[in-house]
């Protein structure tokens, strides 16, 4: 997969991409990552990257053709058929579903904004698609590009150690994550739970999936809305039920 990042921080991308199992991917050249710079190709003295915005307000945008000419030449060298993505707080919240269908794509350009963002002209010219890390403020698309690099990075072949630890994820089965316990078995007068020194593994893998069920329920009623629960899950949340004594 060739990732294209054009961002005016650089740096930013290089110091996060240094370290952890996408870092390794792009070393060992299963991944790829080109960086590509508005300001060289800003033509002023001062090397200028932003510019006023027409109907005034406070805030500054990214000057035009530096940010054009950054993105033709990100996909002058990417594969054929590579969409232009801007991260941007009006784009499509980011998610697994997003991500499983960009690993089909040959490559991702993503457009990080910085100040108040970019011309809409631009976007209309050369942007496909927009995506957002969520409903927050951030200072600019940098953070939001590491994020989808990290998480398509780690859905390519070859990326992860065994081959469904992506799959196995807790997002792609609609579901969030059990409760994990390391040693010691007591920590601070907190035991871990019986169930999982029992050594019976059909009991800790219903034990795991009851958890993930109730946590689900509780936490994300909008994951919950969606779910298809299957018989034995029904049974297994009965009996948490019975258990509370509800
Ligand atoms: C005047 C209102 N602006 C600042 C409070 C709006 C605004 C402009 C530019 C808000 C954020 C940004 C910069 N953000 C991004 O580039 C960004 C982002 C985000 O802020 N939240 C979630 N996802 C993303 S992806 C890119």
């Amino acid at each position: 997969m060739w990732f294209g990042v054009v961002t005016l921080f650089p740096d930013m991308l290089r110091a996060a991409l240094a370290e952890g199992v996408v870092a390794r991917a792009v070393r060992s050249g299963i991944l790829q990552v080109e960086l590509f710079n508005p300001r060289d190709k800003a033509t002023d003295r001062h090397r200028t990257v932003d510019d006023r915005p027409y109907g005034g307000g406070p805030g500054m945008l990214m000057k035009v053709e530096p940010l054009e000419k950054a993105i033709v030449e990100a996909r002058e060298q990417a594969p054929d058929g590579t969409p232009v993505i801007y991260l941007s707080p009006q784009g499509t919240t980011m998610s697994q579903k997003v991500f499983r269908e960009a690993i089909e794509w040959p490559g991702v350009i993503l457009v990080c904004g910085r100040y108040e963002g970019i011309d809409e002209r631009l976007i209309q010219r050369q942007v496909d698609f927009e995506w957002s890390l969520g409903d927050f403020v951030l200072s600019g698309g940098e953070i939001a590009a590491l994020a989808a690099i990290d998480a398509i990075g780690r859905l390519s072949p070859g990326v992860l150690g065994h081959d469904d630890s992506a799959t196995e994820d807790s997002h792609e089965a609609g579901l969030l994550d059990h409760p994990h316990y390391t040693r010691p078995d007591v920590y601070e007068d907190m035991p871990v739970p019986e169930v999982l020194k029992s050594g019976d593994h059909e009991l800790i893998r219903k034990w795991r999936l009851q958890q993930r069920l109730l946590r689900t329920r509780e936490r994300r009623p909008d994951l919950w809305e969606r779910y298809e629960l299957t018989g034995e899950e029904k049974k297994l949340l009965s009996a948490a039920s019975v258990a509370e004594g509800k």
